[in-house]
């Protein structure tokens, strides 16, 4: 039987349903059982295909994945590689590379939210790889969805990206992922899925493959097995690949060097085969060559010529991962050295692409960038679930310099507010130097729908402030646009830290004592060291507290406040909540058992005579 390929990516916004689709696109592939399927599925959405535990814990994508899904028309097989993408904007740089792989995207749209920051991004990064697209209006079954509008949008959309005739000539489908239908038209007859993989068939180009020319792979994607070590994914650009064979790794900063392809595995269903040989045009797994890196090319030993390198877009956010030097350290980590924070660091770098890593001021320091909030945090919650521990300073963005004048990043920003909330989204919202752009009503729908430019800057924190000033019934996204002059100051946050002054053992007594000074993060019975911020302040400025008084034993007995009477509010922070608290002289000190604030210095005295001495500098 003949064998055909076909590669292509799924892409869209966050939540628009792509490993949903995935999924059921696996159901009915007809290679698997259900019960066999169903097995597999986990996490909060259910899904088979978001394997990872922070990704089923948070019920987002966070790393791209490959299945092979073959199906039969006629007398060809068709192998059809499928690419699951993460939808949230930080993750930008996943999506962008492993575009590398594919011919065609499928570009799904929400039929209520239709295209959102995201789906800008990664259309854009889809028609600058030349991928022919094909919509998907996803999540039909949405009783609010407006499909026909969203078409119309979707090639506005097309339009602002100065898209060629061709892109703009694609196939449409009415879809719903999660019921397993399709429809050519709004409301039209519904066919199961099996349609998608005829309209993959005709529409996304097989790849183009010069079998006879010299090999050619460029990496996309590192993969990890404690057995066979660096495992590359990526898809043959030119010639053939067999197992055993000699071949030259080029990379762009590194003199070609001869290995050899130990196997070569083609991805099958949701697993990988072991094959004596792959052909241009395939995606496949590449075994036993050390050292490599995600953009080199594996190449013919004969006339090796590299593919151009991979390109990403550059971070807009940095901050400093440092060793933890506080007094509790190494009570709950195994690892805690600078060594080890740096030889962990190392190893993110070689698939993490969006990420940066450079040396710090000192040893024990390293500055990290990378593209958001998010894609910082995911990483230093897998490293303290790894055992890690470690202090990191206030995020900030990264200013490049243009024509001797400082330029910052800015984001599209994009609003979903119920008509009631949108005074106090606004408020909050102006007083970040944002612009509005855009902002419409939904016939038929109490929502406003607005769009800005907002300085990156001001994002850290809006959105949990925003959540909490309209009680949570307000969406957000955003997605980075471009840098541009830098805009006026942004008021981090209007409320000053409460400041443990001795460790110990923090009490009921004295957190009773101090309730109305603010919010705490800490309970009684927590243990409490010198200089760790315990708390949110009411006011605007730091405040020394002692929260491990005991109290006096008396023979009397005080009227009224004898027990716990007070009811005292504690916030427990989140890891990226403490990320988007902390402020100029303060860290996040993250371990597998606790987040932690504290300040830089830890004694008051130091930090009175730090302030006496950048008062007098300044
Ligand atoms: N009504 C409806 N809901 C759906 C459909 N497909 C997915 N959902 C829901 O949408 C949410 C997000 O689905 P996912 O498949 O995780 O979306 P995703 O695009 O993969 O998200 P990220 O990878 O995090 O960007 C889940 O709650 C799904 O149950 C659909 O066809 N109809
Ligand atoms: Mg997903």
């Amino acid at each position: 039987m003949q064998e055909q390929i076909r590669n292509v990516a799924i892409i869209a916004h966050v939540d628009h349903g792509k490993t949903t689709l995935v999924d059921s696109l696996l159901y009915q592939s007809g290679m698997f059982r259900n019960e066999e399927l169903d097995r597999l599925a986990g996490g909060q959405h259910g899904l088979i295909f978001d394997s990872n535990p922070l990704e089923r814990e948070r019920g987002i994508t966070i790393l791209a994945k490959n299945c092979a899904i073959e199906v039969e028309r006629g007398d060809i097989r068709y192998r059809i590689n499928i690419i699951d993408t993460p939808g949230h904007a930080d993750f930008g740089g996943e999506v962008e590379r492993v575009l590398s792989m594919a011919d065609g995207a499928l570009l799904l749209v929400d039929s209520y939210d239709g295209p959102m920051p995201q789906t800008r991004f990664v259309l854009q990064k889809a028609l600058e790889n030349n991928l022919t697209p094909m919509l998907i209006v996803n999540k039909a079954d949405r009783v609010d969805g407006r499909p026909a509008e969203v078409v119309d949008e979707v090639f506005d959309l097309l339009v602002s990206l100065e898209a060629g005739d061709d892109a703009l000539d694609f196939p449409i489908f009415f879809c719903s992922g999660r019921d397993g239908w399709c429809s050519e038209e709004v409301d039209g007859e519904r066919f199961d899925l099996q349609r998608i993989f005829d309209a993959i068939i005709e529409h996304v180009p097989a790849p183009p493959v010069e079998v006879e020319a010299p090999l050619q792979l460029r990496v996309s994607t590192l993969d990890h097995s404690e057995y066979v070590g660096r495992i590359a994914i990526g898809r043959i650009a030119a010639g053939t690949l067999s197992a055993a064979e000699e071949i030259k790794v080029l990379s762009e900063d590194t003199a070609p060097r001869t290995a050899r392809a130990q196997e070569v595995h083609l991805f099958e269903g949701l697993g990988r085969k072991k094959v004596q040989q792959v052909k241009a045009g395939d995606i496949c797994a590449v075994i036993g060559i050390d050292g490599i890196e995600i953009g080199d090319t594996i190449a013919c030993a004969k006339e090796p010529m590299a593919l151009p390198a991979l390109r990403v877009d550059e971070p807009t956010l940095h901050m400093t991962f440092r060793v933890n030097d506080g007094p509790f350290v190494g009570r709950d980590g195994k690892y805690v050295t600078s060594r080890q924070l740096k030889d962990r660091l190392d190893k993110e770098l070689e698939r993490n692409v969006a990420l940066r890593v450079v040396q710090g001021d000192r040893p024990e320091e390293f500055l990290v960038s990378g593209r958001g909030l998010m894609h910082l945090g995911i990483l230093l919650e897998t490293m303290r679930r790894e055992g890690f521990e470690m202090c990191v300073g206030m995020p900030r963005v990264i200013e490049r310099l243009v024509d001797g004048k400082w330029h910052e990043p800015f984001e599209h920003l994009v609003l979903e507010s119920p008509i009631d909330a949108q005074g106090s989204a606004m408020a909050l919202i102006g007083e970040r130097r944002a612009e509005m752009i855009d902002m419409t009503s939904r016939a038929g729908s109490d929502m406003v729908h607005m769009e800005f430019k907002i300085p990156a800057r001001g994002l850290i924190g809006l959105r949990t402030r925003l959540l909490t000033a309209t009680a949570g019934r307000v969406i957000s996204h955003h997605s980075y646009l471009e840098h541009g002059p830098k805009a006026g100051p942004i008021p981090r946050r209007s409320s000053g830290s409460l400041i443990a002054v001795e460790t110990g053992q923090a009490t009921p007594y004295s957190l009773d004592a101090l309730y109305d000074r603010g919010t705490f993060f800490i309970e009684p019975g927590d243990q409490i060291y010198e200089g760790q911020v315990v708390g949110e302040h009411s006011r605007d400025r730091d405040l020394e507290v002692n929260v491990v008084r005991t109290k006096k034993l008396s023979n009397v007995r005080a009227s009224g406040k004898d027990d716990s009477t007070n009811v005292r509010p504690l916030k427990r922070l989140k890891l990226e909540e403490a990320l988007e608290f902390v402020v100029e002289g303060e860290l996040v000190e993250i371990t597998p058992a606790n987040i932690r604030i504290r300040k830089q210095l830890l004694k008051e005295s130091d930090r009175r005579r730090a302030g006496r001495k950048a008062r007098n500098e300044s």
